[in-house]
């Protein structure tokens, strides 16, 4: 056969694909279903990334497998378009967003068309198209009907470059997320959504989906539920108790000192009875500079200042102790003012050396000489709680007594702060709102949805952080829809979150003009059955949406209570050179050029073939060359081609071995096996010197879900059907039981495991089971392997450094 022309075969199975809705998933609702989802792309002007190309290669694979399965796949992709970069662009090129939106979106979608992903197209979405954004707003107002919107004055993260308002996850490091700039600290009025009110429900739901381990404990960890206790402290000579939130009031006998926030409140209500006002006043200027996540930096070297005229009561004890403020005490978090106790908590004793305040031990166990001792022990110097040594029993002995003197009780506080939700920028969605002088806020009306995003003349953002919208005054004056009288439009728009907070819903049913979707459409597609995206989105999106989903299913609007039944995530791609891709570094791959020189079953095989799926792994040429060597040799198994209905003897027992593998393999995500099991196969297939037509049927099906071109052109040039349209193969477990051997693993000369493979099984195989093994993983990681040695049914030696 001749050489293999990748670039029409793969036009011309694209066309097909695309002409015979081979990925459009049916409404014939009788059928069993499969709901796959990936992240939707941001559609910013670099146009795609290998990454992305990674990260829909998953389900792509999946996907392709469970509609030759039978199931009704819905596997759907759209755009996440509104944004600051486009924005940007706008500004810079003097062009609408919406040009620069669309230009981008259709940049995307080419790419992604010659990776040849089995999406539906039929159903993109596009979360800046009016007859989308209009159910986003929609949502919001049913928010706001049911008091989940509120304003709130607060101290805001603000960029000064992009002149926004920023949440505190887009300014991790007291950088913008978009410009990476520092974040200044700015009291505005604000937008926000109450999530915090569905922290409990958003807990309590992670018990019952099948999210990866460690995508459970980064949204717990993000709501951070912590129970404890409200203590108050009098305030001597006043008619006044400060209250403190702790998570140990068994360590009650050890407070000797209490530390506010610099913007605590009771500093201005005392003013007059402050002796040194004006330092406290300079120091929380100073502190004002700072963003949260300077403050909450471990730094030894604590700073403070005494408040000369407040004097506090510990309630336990009775004894008077000083008061400080000290930026390491947030006012967002608990009551903004704690209890110290510096023998067991660090950052009090950095606190109390610096000023010299005792130290007295309450908890036995460590050398409060050296440093604060964290651990469990003993109680000492503490009255009734003298002698016991569980730490909960001692709490709830304090919180008893607590209770009875009448000063405390049990509390609970979360980490999770409510949504600030607005951003003050032209290309977002406008929030439905307007301000009356008599009325109020009023929602603007839902017959009058969507609310337009009005024609402006300029998209920069005025200096005082207002949205340009602002500026225009025909947007900005309106009537009032309670009373009719003149009101003011709401200028803000809402931020990057809020469409993808519910785009899952709208692809059950994408061109509804009556409602976001039907009842009917989410009773059968709902739950999404399998999420896949990058762990950078494990918080803030999927809590978000988890969160929008839960109201819906609260109003009875949706059928499921959580949006997504299994969450995975997959690994970066890093550059050649082991760093994070980055224009700068000049690490970049296109994946347009990799197309271009191997083909996209060659990409699509290589991105899953690098390495372990969850796994970052770097670019490497010589693999993917290798993955070229690979389909070049499934191309040319024609030349061996013979007749044959059934498997022949010799090679029987790997085929069903072999189907058993990539079945299995696939659902686990381990398509890096899956792969190598094919690679192995042929050749096995190629030592055999022939293949029938059971077998190359078998083998082109196994391969269709990695590379779909390449097996549906062979396919159909030896049966003259058309492989997307027949059904996955099965295997006989009685003879998938192999002819194995055990082998050893070493790293480094070391033993690290004992593995069975095939016998005879081929060196790239083996090497990728023993890289996948546990041990070997643990001995391997954060190292580059520098040689794989194997000597054939005996060992794998890895040098690793
Ligand atoms: C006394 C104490 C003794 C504390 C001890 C800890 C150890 P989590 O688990 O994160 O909820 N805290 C309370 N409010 C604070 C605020 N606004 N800013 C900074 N720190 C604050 O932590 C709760 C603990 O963090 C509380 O318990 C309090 O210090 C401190 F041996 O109270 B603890
Ligand atoms: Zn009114």
């Amino acid at each position: 056969m001749s050489r293999y022309d990748f670039s029409s075969v793969e036009a011309k199975w694209q066309k097909y694909w695309d002409e015979h809705d081979t990925f459009k998933a049916s409404d014939d609702h009788s059928k069993k279903k499969f709901y796959a989802l990936v992240e939707f792309p941001y559609p910013s002007g670099h146009g795609m990334h290998v990454g992305h190309i990674k990260a829909y290669s998953g389900l792509e694979v999946v996907s392709r497998k469970r509609r030759l399965e039978g199931y009704n796949v819905l596997f759907p992709i759209g755009f996440d378009a509104y944004g600051l970069p486009t924005e940007n662009t706008a500004i810079k090129e003097n062009i609408h967003p919406r040009i620069v939106t669309d230009r981008n979106i259709e940049k995307f979608t080419n790419q992604l068309r010659t990776v040849g992903f089995s999406f539906d197209w039929s159903r993109v979405i596009d979360t800046t198209d009016e007859s989308y954004y209009k159910w986003t707003q929609w949502i919001f107002l049913k928010m706001f009907e049911n008091g989940l919107v509120f304003r709130d004055k607060t101290s805001v993260n603000y960029c000064p470059s992009c002149k926004v308002v920023l949440s505190n996850e887009d300014s991790q490091g007291g950088k913008c997320d978009v410009c990476h700039s520092d974040i200044i600290q700015k009291t505005k009025e604000v937008w926000y959504l109450r999530i915090t009110e569905y922290a409990d429900k958003l807990l309590e739901g992670l018990e019952t989906v099948d999210y990866l381990p460690n995508v459970k404990l980064q949204q717990q960890n993000w709501i951070g539920k912590s129970t404890g206790a409200f203590v108050d402290f009098k305030i001597k000579e006043q008619d006044e108790k400060l209250r403190i939130y702790t998570t140990r009031p068994d360590t009650l006998y050890g407070v000797t000192f209490m530390v506010i926030a610099p913007e605590h409140p009771i500093i201005q209500k005392y003013r007059d009875s402050i002796a040194n006002i004006a330092a406290l006043d300079d120091y929380k200027a100073e502190c004002a500079k700072k963003s949260e996540f300077e403050r909450t930096q471990l730094v030894k070297d604590k700073t403070g200042v005494k408040i000369e005229g407040l004097t506090a009561i510990n309630p336990i004890t009775g004894k008077e102790i000083p008061i400080y403020i000290s930026d390491y005490v947030m006012m967002g978090y608990g009551t903004g003012a704690i209890m110290a106790v510096p023998a067991h908590d660090t950052r009090d004793y950095d606190f109390a050396k610096k000023f010299g305040i005792d130290i007295i031990e309450v908890i036995k166990g460590g050398d409060i000489t050296k440093e604060a001792y964290t651990g469990e022990g003993e109680l000492v110097n503490s009255g009734e709680l003298n002698g016991l040594s569980n730490k909960k029993d001692a709490i709830n002995k304090a919180l008893e007594i607590l209770e009875k003197l009448g000063c405390g009780e049990k509390g609970v506080q979360y980490k999770m702060k409510d949504w600030a939700f607005n951003r003050q920028r032209y290309w977002g969605e406008p929030i439905p709102i307007v301000h009356c002088d008599t009325c109020g806020m009023v929602a603007v009306p839902y017959e009058e949805l969507p609310l337009r995003l009005p024609e402006v003349e300029n998209f920069e953002p005025g200096t005082d952080g207002e949205s340009p919208l602002a500026k225009i005054d025909s947007f900005v004056k309106c009537k009032c829809p309670k009373c009719g009288r003149d009101a003011r439009r709401e200028t803000d728009t809402m931020p990057q979150w809020a469409g993808s907070s519910w785009y899952f819903l709208r692809y059950c049913d994408p061109k509804n003009d009556n409602e976001f979707a039907s009842q009917e459409a989410l009773k059968y597609w709902m739950p999404v059955d399998w999420y896949n995206g990058g762990m950078e989105h494990v918080t803030r999106h999927m809590i978000y949406s988890r969160f929008w989903h839960k109201f819906l299913y609260d109003l009875g609007l949706v059928p499921t209570s959580e949006p997504y039944a299994k969450r995975t995530a997959q690994g970066l791609i890093l550059g050649p050179d082991g760093e994070k891709m980055s224009k700068s570094r000049g690490n970049v791959i296109d994946p347009n050029d990799v197309v271009a020189e191997y083909g996209a079953d060659v990409l699509r095989l290589y991105v899953l073939f690098m390495g372990d799926y969850e796994k970052a792994a770097p670019w490497s040429e010589s693999s993917i060359k290798g993955c070229k060597r690979f389909v070049d040799r499934v191309w040319s198994l024609t030349d061996m081609l013979t007749e044959g209905t059934e498997y022949t003897e010799g090679l029987r027992s790997n085929f069903h071995k072999t189907i058993k593998k990539v079945t299995e393999d696939i659902e686990a995500m381990k398509f890096n096996t899956a792969i190598a099991a094919l690679m192995t196969l042929i050749n096995d297939i190629y030592n055999a010197g022939s293949i029938n037509k059971a077998e190359l049927g078998a083998f082109c099906t196994l391969l269709y879900p990695f590379a779909p071109h390449i097996s549906e052109e062979i396919y159909n040039s030896v049966f003259g059907t058309v492989l997307s349209e027949q059904g996955w193969v099965s295997y006989d477990e009685a003879l998938c039981k192999d002819d194995t051997i055990e082998i050893v693993v070493q790293v480094n000369g070391k033993l690290k495991a004992k593995l069975n493979i095939a016998v005879d099984a081929d060196k790239d195989s083996v090497i990728a089971l023993a890289l996948a093994d546990e041990k070997v993983k643990e001995a391997t990681d954060g190292k580059n392997i520098l040689k794989q040695i194997y000597v054939p049914n005996k060992l794998v030696n890895i040098v690793a450094k």
